[in-house]
């Protein structure tokens, strides 16, 4: 097992790791930045190490910082959390070259599963449904026509280095395909230096349900079911929740099949997770993979009682999973709080915490970095903290969840606490009925 791991990140991820390392007896070394030198994931780990001003291009991107940090504490493994480095293929390859464990996937893997074409082109051939669409990369326009002829309109054309919706254009008809098309690829260019594009049949009003699977060094993966992400503005999650209230058992077992399908097909080591488009007929299809632990992996654990950060330590260091997929025991629900305006557009509003109380109680978890005084640079992303509520049910995760944001105060800053609080009433919310175009026609309530 590892002696000591570098946490090459920061916030409450940083924190979340360091706690279960605690808990296996590995030691910790924290990295940070100027700004960050106040936050706890610094005071909690047992050595911590600056390695540069608050830019994270200058510190927490800074590979040759971490790994120099990495090798005067001697530390064995790094691990990356989400963000930053942790899907960087050359930053996994560094690690590797250094004779320090990176707890991620291999490069090899990155590369794979970080261009999109040839990830979908990794599934078909493994048998994962895919949306119908061009077989890998369109070679010109007229191919892009002469496709998008044969799948019929509507069409979506997306980058293969996207991602996060960028690169991506929805195309209704054939006389727009030109200049969804340039402007697509010029995005792209820009964007990732990778002007690949590649075409799919246009799913309407999807569901976004990702299926969590953690694979070892033996070639096994399991599942550990499905998290409906599909309340999302911009292509940034806002809340998500475990079981989805659109799952079937019927789904979940043809899901959870296709996404071991999936990890096993490529040898996949670690954590990860399968992200699917759902259909309303309860279709579904591979849309990508991700190869690291995600911000909402807590509703998981919680509904499993599963400590997947230990998982990812234990695989990384040799050792086999049991084998078994998990089911959902209880229900839980994830609301991102985000130093942020709801009122305004959801902008951002960065600043110092005056006052903080912190809800708790039964069934209550949140995961976060800030204290009362604390200041939330502007450098980095706008998470505050994941407020987690698990129950018997649906009904009882989303009562506790309307406690635990009625006991929540924060002054100073603005945050996302009131959306949420306002989400956990809104009709088609409680009934369980929404898609990926939920907050399009979401609107804040008077002040
Ligand atoms: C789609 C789609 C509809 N049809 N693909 C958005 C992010 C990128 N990774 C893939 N995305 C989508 N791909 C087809 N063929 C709709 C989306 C999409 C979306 C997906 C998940 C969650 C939120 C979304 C918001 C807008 C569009």
């Amino acid at each position: 097992m590892f002696k000591k791991i570098l946490i090459a990140n920061r916030g409450e991820i940083a924190l979340r790791v360091i706690r279960t390392c605690k808990e296996m007896g590995i030691k910790t070394v924290a990295v940070y930045s100027t700004v960050d030198a106040d936050s706890l994931h610094v005071k909690f780990a047992d050595e911590a190490v600056c390695i540069g001003p608050g830019p994270s291009s200058e510190s927490y991107l800074k590979m040759s910082h971490i790994i120099a940090a990495a090798e005067i504490t001697n530390a064995d493994a790094i691990h990356p959390g989400y963000g930053f480095l942790s899907e960087n293929s050359k930053f996994s390859r560094i690690c590797q070259e250094h004779g320090i464990k990176f707890i991620g996937a291999s490069p090899e893997m990155i590369d794979k599963m970080g261009d999109k074409a040839t990830a979908k082109a990794t599934m078909i051939a493994a048998g994962v449904p895919c949306v119908p669409g061009s077989e890998g990369i369109l070679e010109s326009l007229e191919q892009a026509h002469e496709v998008a002829k044969q799948i019929g309109y509507p069409v979506m054309i997306k980058a293969t280095a996207g991602g996060g919706g960028r690169g991506m254009r929805e195309v209704m008809k054939a006389d727009e395909l030109e200049k969804h098309w340039n402007s697509a690829r010029q995005e792209a260019g820009a964007a990732f230096g990778n002007d690949g594009m590649y075409m799919e049949k246009l799913i309407l009003e999807p569901r976004h349900i990702e299926i969590q699977v953690v694979g070892d060094s033996f070639g096994k993966a399991c599942h550990l079911s499905e998290r409906d992400c599909s309340i999302q503005r911009r292509h940034q999650k806002l809340t998500e929740e475990t079981p989805s209230p659109f799952m079937t058992d019927d789904l979940r077992q043809r899901m959870g099949e296709a996404a071991v399908k999936a990890a096993e097909s490529i040898k996949y080591e670690g954590a990860g997770t399968i992200e699917f488009l759902v259909d309303k007929d309860r279709n579904f299809y591979f849309m990508e993979m991700n190869t690291r632990i995600q911000v909402e992996h807590p509703i998981t654990e919680q509904v499993i009682d599963y400590d997947l950060i230990r998982e990812q330590i234990l695989v990384a260091a040799g050792v086999p999973i049991s084998g078994k997929n998990y089911l959902p025991k209880l229900h839980a629900i994830e609301c991102r709080i985000n130093a942020e305006d709801p009122y305004n557009d959801f902008r951002p509003s960065p600043g110092k915490i005056t006052t903080l109380h912190s809800p708790g109680g039964h069934g209550v978890r949140l995961d976060t970095h800030v204290y009362a005084g604390y200041t939330i640079p502007s450098n980095y992303d706008s998470m505050i903290a994941k407020l987690i509520t698990t129950a018997q049910t649906r009904e009882e995760a989303i009562a506790k969840m309307k406690r635990a944001l009625d006991e929540f105060y924060i002054e100073g800053i603005k945050t996302t606490i009131p959306f949420h609080r306002q989400l956990m009433d809104d009709p088609n919310y409680v009934a369980g009925n929404y898609t990926t175009s939920f907050m399009e026609s979401f609107k804040m309530n008077e002040l």
